[in-house]
C-alpha cells in the first residue's frame, strides 16, 4: 500500500539548484528500513552540498537532507529489532560498516565506508527515505517530530562538541555562530550542562534569541571594533573563555579564536566553511598551552543522549516550519545569514 512515487527536492546536477518534483519511492535493502519522513531540518551542510563547497564528491542526482524525523513504514528481511510504526530519526550518518576499528570503538563517523544522508546517499528532503536499521535513532512516540528534527544533526553535533571540549560546569564557552541552527542548540545544551555562555554572531534578532537561550554576553562581530578584547573582557578575570565552539560557516573566526581563548583552553572546530584553514600563532599556542581539535557529528550513543536531553525538556530552541516546496527560499535566507535558529520542512501529506 506504499505509493510508487513521492515528492522530493532534487539537486539534478552538481551546481544546479533544487527542483521540487515527483520521484520513485526507494525500496529498503535487507539491512535497511524505509522511513516516512514527516519533518526535516535544513542544516547549513545541505547548502554546502548544494554549492559543492567541500573536497568530497556527492552523489548525483541527489536528494539532500539529514535531519529527518518520521515513521518506519517498511523494513528489510534482516531487520528484526525495528517495528513498523516506530518513530525514527534519519541522521547524517546513514550507515557505517560496524566492523572497522573506528566503528568497533564507537567512532562510527570516522568509518571509511560511512554512508552520508543527503550527500553520498539520498537524504530526508523526500517523503520516503532509506536508512541502515543499525543507525536510525529511536524517537519516543510522545515527542513532536517537528521539534526533534533539528536535534538529529545540530543537536547531536553540538552536544558531542561540548563533550569534546572538556568543559566542566561553571566554566565559560564562547559559541561562534550562536545565532544559527547549531548555535541556538549549543546554547541550550551548554546551559543544561551548567556552562556559562558568550554568544558571538551578528544582528539584533540573533542577539535577542541568544539572550533568551541562555547567553550571558552577546558580542556582535559585525559591530565589534576589537573582538578579541570584547570576548576576553566578557570573562571576570579577562583571560577569556575556557573553550570556543566554532560553528560559523565562514573562515574568519577560525583564524582568530586562538587569540581570545583562555590559556589551557580548547578550540573545537565544528563549522565546515569551504577551502578554509585554521590558523594559530605557534609561539602563543605553545606557551599558552592551547588545544585545537575537530568534532564531527556524534556516534549512536551521543545521538541517544542528545535526544534524551530533549525529551527531558531541557532543550528549547526556536524553529520555523515551512512546506518542503519552499526549500529554495530557505537556502537563500541561509546564504544571506538571515536565519535565527533553524528551519524545519514539513513533508506533504
Ligand atoms: O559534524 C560537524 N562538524 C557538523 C555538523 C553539522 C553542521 C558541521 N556542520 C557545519 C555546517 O556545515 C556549517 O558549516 O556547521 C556550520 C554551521 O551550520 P548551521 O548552524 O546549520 O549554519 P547556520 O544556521 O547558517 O549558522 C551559521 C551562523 O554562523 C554565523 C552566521 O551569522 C550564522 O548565524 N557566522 C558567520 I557565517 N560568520 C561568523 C563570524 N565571523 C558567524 N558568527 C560569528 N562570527
Ligand atoms: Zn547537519
Ligand atoms: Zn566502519
Amino acid at each position: 500500500q506504499l505509493p510508487e512515487t513521492q515528492w522530493a527536492q532534487v539537486i539534478e546536477r552538481p551546481g544546479s539548484g533544487v527542483v521540487y518534483k515527483r520521484i520513485p519511492v526507494p525500496k529498503p535493502g535487507p539491512d535497511e528500513v524505509l522511513v516516512n519522513i514527516k519533518y526535516s531540518g535544513v542544516c547549513h551542510t545541505d547548502l554546502h552540498a548544494l554549492k559543492g563547497d567541500w573536497p568530497l564528491t556527492a552523489k548525483s542526482p541527489l536528494v539532500g537532507g539529514h535531519e529527518g524525523a518520521g515513521v518506519v513504514v517498511a523494513r528489510g528481511s534482516l531487520v528484526t529489532d525495528v517495528e513498523i510504526g516506530e518513530h525514527a530519526g534519519v541522521k547524517w550518518l546513514n550507515g557505517s560498516c560496524l566492523a572497522c576499528e573506528f566503528c568497533r570503538q564507537s567512532d562510527e563517523p570516522l568509518c571509511a565506508n560511512a554512508l552520508l544522508s543527503g550527500y553520498t546517499v539520498d537524504g530526508t528532503f523526500q517523503q520516503y527515505c532509506v536508512a541502515k536499521a543499525a543507525h536510525i535513532s529511536r524517537i519516543p512516540k510522545d515527542v513532536p517530530l517537528d521539534a526533534i528534527a533539528p536535534i538529529l544533526c545540530a543537536g547531536i553535533t553540538v552536544y558531542k562538541g561540548l563533550k569534546e571540549s572538556g568543559l566542566r560546569p561553571g566554566q565559560t564557552v564562547a559559541i561562534v555562530g550562536a545565532g544559527g541552527g547549531l548555535g541556538s542548540l549549543a546554547q541550550q545544551y551548554a546551559k543544561a550542562m551548567g556552562l556559562r555562555i558568550i554568544a558571538i554572531d551578528a544582528g539584533e534578532e540573533k542577539e535577542k534569541m541568544c539572550r533568551e537561550l541562555g547567553a550571558e554576553v552577546y558580542v556582535d562581530f559585525s559591530k565589534s571594533k576589537d573582538l578579541v578584547h570584547d570576548v576576553q573582557a566578557a570573562t571576570k578575570d579577562g583571560f577569556g573563555p575556557h573553550a570556543v565552539l566554532l560553528l560559523a560557516a565562514s573562515e574568519g573566526p577560525f583564524q582568530q579564536a586562538a587569540s581570545y581563548v583562555r590559556p589551557r583552553g580548547s578550540l573545537v572546530a565544528i563549522g565546515l566553511p569551504g577551502n578554509a584553514y585554521l590558523k594559530a600563532p605557534v609561539f602563543s599556542t605553545v606557551v599558552r598551552m592551547i588545544n585545537i581539535k575537530g568534532s564531527y557529528v556524534g556516534n549512536r550513543q551521543d545521538g541517544d543522549e542528545a535526544i534524551e536531553f530533549f525529551t527531558r525538556g531541557l532543550i528549547n530552541a526556536p524553529f520555523k516550519t515551512v512546506p518542503l516546496s519552499e526549500l529554495g527560499d530557505v537556502f537563500e535566507a541561509m546564504e544571506q545569514g538571515k536565519i535565527a535558529g533553524r528551519y524545519v520542512l514539513k513533508m506533504p501529506e
